[in-house]
């Protein structure tokens, strides 16, 4: 019998279904020694919460996130609900000696991450944000060759990510699912929803971003708030540009929109170095495109590698099914999900941690300082 570890989940959205599915299906496929419980879920509405516990398997559920906070039988909060809240849980969740993990990004501005990352750290408690995308396994494969050398030294990191959802200018703001474009509830626009994404990536592929300029742009000025009726200004960014500087010398240039016609979730990434060069892209995610400048001559190209075990040297994917197999979306939450529970019993952090996940924000602030001012912006000003 594996030892539980007790989960009040908080927010029954999208990514609140994301998770629960990582933590039925984990220790299905992955020899943890701890085995999530599904104690219990909140949020506001009883009814929703209910439906959602019988649909996921939780035990019980709450109303008032403070009550799930304050139960003693719970070990982990799972912080599922708009940006706006994730600095208030947290704060309370570490002080009562819960673990944390959250959605990204961490926090609405640099100064409350840094709140966050010092409750967890002084509580001593186990945190951790979900910044899924390290876990694809063609993403975690390009990680290793990078760090074996494979690509000598890099000279460009580039980064897409698209979307075409909020085109319409009569798409309200605010309120469930709508959030993310409210600035009050998000914080920002694309800056914080879709180029943390890249930029959590590009830091753990590509070591730290020095300096950035960017431009911004809100193309629907103002939209009716959901909640009140009431037609209000639009003050998230709707795209997103920015050139960049790693401190390896390397130059980035990085986009993300949600007004690209056509591309609904279009994650891409790109890296060029003295000897290799390899780029992945979302939507054919067990792919890992790779050129190496030491294959003979006339042979040399890319390379589709196609990322589903084939020897069980390949990341993740020996956990599933036969060789050539696919696996999607969701599994990599399942990864992250199993990094962090063998974390716990090796006593190793998983990352992102909330520490790791505070230098995203840091670089998504120096975007959004140098979109605003028109100027270059170092990163931690
Ligand atoms: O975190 C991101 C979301 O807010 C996701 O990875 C993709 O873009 C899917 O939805 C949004």
């Amino acid at each position: 019998m594996k030892e539980p570890l007790r989960i009040g989940l908080i927010g029954c959205g999208f990514m609140g279904r994301a998770h629960s599915n990582a933590y039925n299906r984990v220790s299905n496929f992955f020899d943890t020694a701890l085995a999530p419980k599904l104690k219990a879920v909140c949020s506001r509405d009883p009814g929703r919460t209910q439906k959602f516990a019988d649909t996921w398997g939780y035990d019980s559920t709450e109303t008032d996130w403070r009550s799930l906070v304050d139960r003693d039988d719970i070990d982990a909060i799972d912080i599922c609900v708009p940006n706006s809240l994730h600095g208030e849980i947290t704060r309370a969740a570490a002080a009562a000696g819960k673990m944390v993990l959250c959605e990204k990004p961490l926090a609405m501005t640099v100064a409350e991450g840094e709140l966050m990352c010092r409750a967890v750290e002084e509580a001593g408690v186990a945190n951790m944000v979900w910044y899924n995308y390290r876990r694809v396994p063609a993403v975690t494969l390009a990680k290793q060759l990078i760090e074996e050398g494979k690509l000598g030294r890099v000279f460009h990191y580039r980064a897409n990510f698209l979307q075409d959802w909020t085109i319409a200018e009569d798409l309200p703001q605010g309120g469930q699912a709508l959030w993310r474009l409210d600035v009050a509830e998000a914080g920002s626009g694309v800056t914080g929803d879709l180029l943390a994404h890249c930029v959590d990536t590009a830091l753990w592929l590509n070591g730290a971003i020095q300096d950035v300029s960017a431009m911004s742009e809100t193309f629907v000025k103002q939209r009716v708030h959901q909640l009140t009726g009431e037609v209000t200004p639009v003050g998230i960014d709707d795209a997103c540009a920015f050139l960049c500087r790693f401190d390896n010398g390397s130059l980035g240039v990085f986009e993300s929109t949600r007004y690209a016609r056509g591309h609904k979730a279009q994650y891409t990434l790109e890296v060029n170095g003295e000897h290799a060069s390899l780029r992945w892209d979302l939507h054919d995610l067990h792919r890992l495109e790779y050129f190496s400048h030491a294959d003979e001559g006339r042979l040399r190209g890319w390379r589709s590698i196609h990322v589903t075990d084939h020897d069980g040297s390949q990341p993740y994917m020996d956990k599933w099914w036969v060789p050539g197999l696919q696996i999607g979306y969701e599994h990599t939450f399942v990864h992250q999900l199993a990094d962090f529970l063998e974390g716990l019993s090796t006593g190793v952090s998983t990352v992102p941690t909330f520490r790791d996940a505070l230098a995203t924000q840091k670089v998504c602030d120096a975007v959004l300082r140098s979109a605003r001012d028109r100027a270059w912006a170092f990163v931690g000003e």
